[in-house]
């Protein structure tokens, strides 16, 4: 199976599996667990930040982050193909009682222009806006990196009108690989940071919420309401050191595998995308020029051992990873040429 559905699906390396056998372990909820210890102290010396959580998803990492930031009964802008608008259950309504504002952005980025007209005036008869949220990369606008000028505006911006910016950084080190820059640079400017390691960084489970030492020790409440206080999870924090550590560097592969395909896909007839829009390891394309629907062409694409999955009818989404190399890249190609060929 050539598995270009998510970054998610990769598995463990050798050297995580041995780190996990050999991890030292404590009860993390009185603090005792010292490889997550490790792992935190690690994460917030990267993100040049006091303090950092380990939590077992970027969900629940976004979520706590929306409820320290905010209260019940105010709005959360963010673009409208966000992650926490769209894959997070409305959890930043069940749980944090706020409501999304969301925005179009060309690419999935906003601007300071169009934020600026968003953020609720202070009438007492509209709903405040709590909070800002960006997402770097931009999963569902096809991995799109937020230029640093565009995002530092941003957080001046909602800055200076009095409120905080969260980021959603699930994939925030291919943004770092895509930009030349590091992850503390591009995102000094945010209240708090959420990134995941068990995506391109290939840990089997966990993220990370980066900010204030007062922050995260709210945070830290936030996460034991939601049940995500774990006991001896030293053993996902080890393989997690070797993601932090050791993966970054290898991302830009599943860049250039990513432009590769996109590439590839421009040229089937049919297939609408602009190779020159993937910047990073995500590739978004429409195929509705095939006359098939993604349903349709997802099926046919596993007969042919190749998983990747529709985001609506009309666009498909890829995302490559450490676990498919070029070669598999070819062969998932070659099936969508040949599909595509014979109607
Ligand atoms: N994204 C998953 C799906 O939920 C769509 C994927 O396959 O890409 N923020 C962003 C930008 C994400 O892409 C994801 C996961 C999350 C947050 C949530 O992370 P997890 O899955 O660890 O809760």
């Amino acid at each position: 199976m050539i598995d270009l559905r998510s970054d998610t699906v990769t598995l463990p390396t050798a050297a995580m599996r041995e780190a996990i056998a050999r991890a030292e372990l404590g009860d993390d909820i009185y603090g005792e667990d010292p490889t997550i210890n490790r792992l935190e102290q690690g994460a917030a010396a990267i993100f040049g930040r006091e303090a950092a959580i380990f939590v077992p998803s970027g969900t629940m990492g976004n979520e706590i982050a929306i409820k320290v930031h905010t209260h019940h009964g105010q709005e959360v802008i963010c673009e409208e193909r966000a992650h926490i608008f769209n894959y997070e259950m409305a959890m930043l309504s069940a749980f944090s009682g706020c409501v999304a504002r969301p925005i179009y952005g060309e690419d999935g980025v906003l601007t300071w222009a169009e934020v600026k007209k968003r953020i609720a005036p202070k009438i007492y008869y509209r709903a405040p806006t709590g909070l800002v949220s960006l997402e770097n990369t931009h999963n569902m606008a096809g991995g799109t990196a937020y230029p640093p000028e565009i995002a530092d505006e941003i957080c001046d911006g909602v800055h200076n009108a009095g409120l905080p910016v969260h980021l959603d950084g699930a994939r925030i080190f291919n943004a770092a690989v895509a930009l030349g820059k590091p992850v503390a640079e591009i995102t000094r400017k945010f209240d708090s940071v959420m990134f995941c390691l068990s995506k391109g960084l290939g840990a089997p489970v966990g993220s990370l919420l980066v900010a204030s030492r007062g922050f995260i020790d709210r945070a830290r409440a936030c996460r034991k309401m939601l049940g995500g206080g774990m006991r001896q999870a030293g053993i996902l924090a080890a393989a997690g050191l070797i993601a932090l550590g050791k993966m970054p560097g290898r991302l830009a592969d599943d860049h250039a595998n990513a432009r590769f395909l996109a590439e590839g896909l421009a040229r089937v007839p049919g297939i609408k995308l602009d190779p020159g829009r993937v910047p990073t390891n995500i590739v978004v394309f429409d195929i509705s020029g095939t006359g098939m629907t993604t349903a349709e062409l997802t099926r046919r694409l596993a007969e042919r051992n190749v998983l990747m999955n529709g985001i609506n009818p009309e666009q498909m989404r890829l995302v490559t990873h450490m676990d498919v190399d070029r070669a598999a890249c070819a062969r998932a190609l070659a099936a969508i040429q040949e599909i595509c060929k014979s109607g």
